[in-house]
């Protein structure tokens, strides 16, 4: 059984085995968790993700997959790059966010990783609803078959960390 657990805070600062970054395509870096991220971890992180580019990713990392670099500088073994969906109005696009949270935790689950934190996917630049974007979250990582002990939502705000909270019993 995997365990939830929930903390209001930076993702950068969290002591796991991996922590998820919410990339994009390019996987070379952006704003919010991206950023933070390749901030605190240093160059390593990038220096990897151009390795991974070069070599499979030529055309960039499709949305809804993950792959896993070192965490450098961070107090994790590996970072596990994922591409969320940009959230549209006409189009549901919910199976694509859903995806983000499995790959990852089978990246996790061959890298031997029994902690993982996540940030919400998806629900900032790339505009997800907050309440949607937990329900999607929280259903997938429990329905998720995976050997990880413990999922770590790090929600950055108290608004984040509420909706996470009301999809817990
Ligand atoms: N720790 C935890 N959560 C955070 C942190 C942090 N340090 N910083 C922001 N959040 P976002 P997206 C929250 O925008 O929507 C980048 O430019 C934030 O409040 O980081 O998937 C990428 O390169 C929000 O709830 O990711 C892509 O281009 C959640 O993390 C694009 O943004 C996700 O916000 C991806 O957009």
């Amino acid at each position: 059984m995997t365990r939830i657990t929930l903390v209001q805070g930076d993702i950068t600062r969290q002591s796991v085995d991996a922590i998820v970054n919410a990339a994009n395509s390019s996987l070379l870096g952006g704003g919010g968790v991206d950023g933070a991220i390749h901030r605190r971890g240093g160059p390593a992180i990038l220096a990897d993700c151009r390795k991974l580019r070069a070599s499979h990713y030529g055309k960039g990392l499709p949305t809804g997959q993950a792959v896993a670099t070192t965490a450098g500088d961070l107090d994790a073994q590996w970072v596990i790059h994922t591409v969320g969906p940009v959230h549209s109005q006409s189009l549901d696009r919910s199976e694509l966010l859903a995806s983000c949270y499995r790959e990852s935790l089978r990246r996790a689950d061959e890298l031997g990783a029994r902690t993982v934190a996540f940030p919400a996917i998806s629900t900032g630049i790339y505009g997800w609803p907050m309440d949607d974007g937990a329900r999607i979250a929280v259903e997938t990582v429990r329905d998720a078959d995976t050997a990880v002990d413990e999922v770590r939502f790090v929600l950055f705000d108290e608004r984040a960390y509420e909706a996470f909270a009301r999809q817990l019993p």
